[in-house]
């Protein structure tokens, strides 16, 4: 581990470590605050009497606290996350083994929906391919062909937690019509619930996907979902890529299966299949909560996390698998 001395630090050298890249400002303050270690990208180069010392990781979605790097840290007792998915952090060895885990929900959700209807509008306006157009001296040839109307159409929402019941009601001001599914029905929420995410597909126009990633969604959007959704439907993911089934989503697009695709997340992030690099998909490279404001606040909801758990104070957002919620 590389130690980031901090003399001034509260707590003992060597109990806080962070996993991966994180933010800069959020960098910046671990080493003002706290006496840092960074952990190896590889679990193999650490050492055991290092390891032994840590009992908090801060980490970030993109990296966790996956399965061997746990089992690796005998004493850790927090992972705080960067990100309101957790997908990479073996949670159920956390739970068994008593370590909590936080998160970074409710602050992204706006910036998250909003890029979900911007992937929604582009898919069907093609304004990222009608741009290029332009910009490629095409017009004065003769003008970009015709799109498809959003407005009015029928969205499906699979997963209507927080982000998805914030690209609902974003939708439902273009005069959408929004059904979703679930595994249990939200109660209060004016819009349909279907049974499966087949028929949801059937049902829309344009498919939002919005479950967490994870063992229990991989692969949920597979062959027959993309067929249901059709010749004239749209697939826009915002959640994980392991949620889409990426070679049936390619054979689809090439067999013309599906109109067409807005992705912000895939499978093997930073690696995009050369075959989904299409004029009939928009692209976007992971980049929902992207904005500063709401990087800032996911930074500070991070590090509320962690100093209420250096207090020995209530944490304010552990996730529910490790707080028995
Ligand atoms: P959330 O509030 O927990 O909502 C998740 C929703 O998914 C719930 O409605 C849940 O309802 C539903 N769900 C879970 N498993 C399901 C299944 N198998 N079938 C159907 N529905 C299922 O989470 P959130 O805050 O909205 O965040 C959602 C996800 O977005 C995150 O976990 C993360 O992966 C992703 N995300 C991406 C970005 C980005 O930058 N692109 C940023 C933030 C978040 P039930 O439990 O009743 O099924
Ligand atoms: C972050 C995200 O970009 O919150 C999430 O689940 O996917 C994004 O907001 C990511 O967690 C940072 O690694």
């Amino acid at each position: 581990m590389t130690n980031i001395p901090d003399p001034a630090s509260p707590v003992d050298p060597g109990t806080i470590a962070q996993a991966g890249p994180l933010l800069a400002s959020l960098e910046q303050i671990l080493q003002d605050e706290h006496s840092v270690v960074r952990l190896p990208d590889d679990v193999a180069a650490l050492d055991p009497a290092d390891a032994a010392k840590v009992r908090a990781v801060v980490t970030s979605g993109r990296v966790g606290v996956p399965t061997d790097l746990m089992a690796a840290l005998p004493n850790l007792e927090i992972v705080t996350n960067f990100g309101v998915g957790y997908d990479t952090t073996d949670v159920a060895q956390a739970a068994a083994r008593g370590i909590q885990v936080t998160n970074t929900p409710d602050v992204l959700t706006d910036c998250v929906a909003d890029t979900a209807l911007g992937l929604m509008l582009d898919v069907f306006r093609r304004f990222g391919a009608s741009e290029r157009f332009l910009r490629d001296g095409k017009w004065e040839s003769g003008g970009f062909p015709l799109t498809r109307r959003f407005s009015g159409s029928t969205v499906g929402v699979l997963g209507l937690g927080r982000i998805g019941q914030a690209i609902a009601r974003r939708a439902a001001a273009f005069d959408t019509t929004i059904v979703y599914t679930t595994r249990r029905p939200v109660e209060g929420v004016p819009w349909e619930h279907v049974a499966s995410a087949v028929e949801l597909a059937r049902r829309s126009d344009v498919l939002v996907v919005a479950v967490p990633g994870g063992p229990s969604t991989v692969n949920l959007v597979d062959a027959e979902v993309l067929r249901a959704l059709g010749p004239d439907g749209f697939l826009v993911n915002i959640a994980r890529g392991t949620v889409v089934d990426e070679d049936a989503l390619i054979e689809a697009l090439e067999a013309g299966e599906i109109a067409g695709a807005g992705l912000d997340v895939f499978a093997n992030e930073p690696n995009v299949p050369e075959r989904l690099i299409r004029d009939d998909v928009t692209l976007l490279p992971h980049v929902g909560s992207g904005t500063q404001e709401t990087r800032q606040d996911m930074r500070d909801l991070t590090l509320a996390n962690l100093r209420a758990y250096l207090a020995g104070e209530q944490l304010p957002t552990p996730v529910p698998e490790t707080s028995g919620v």
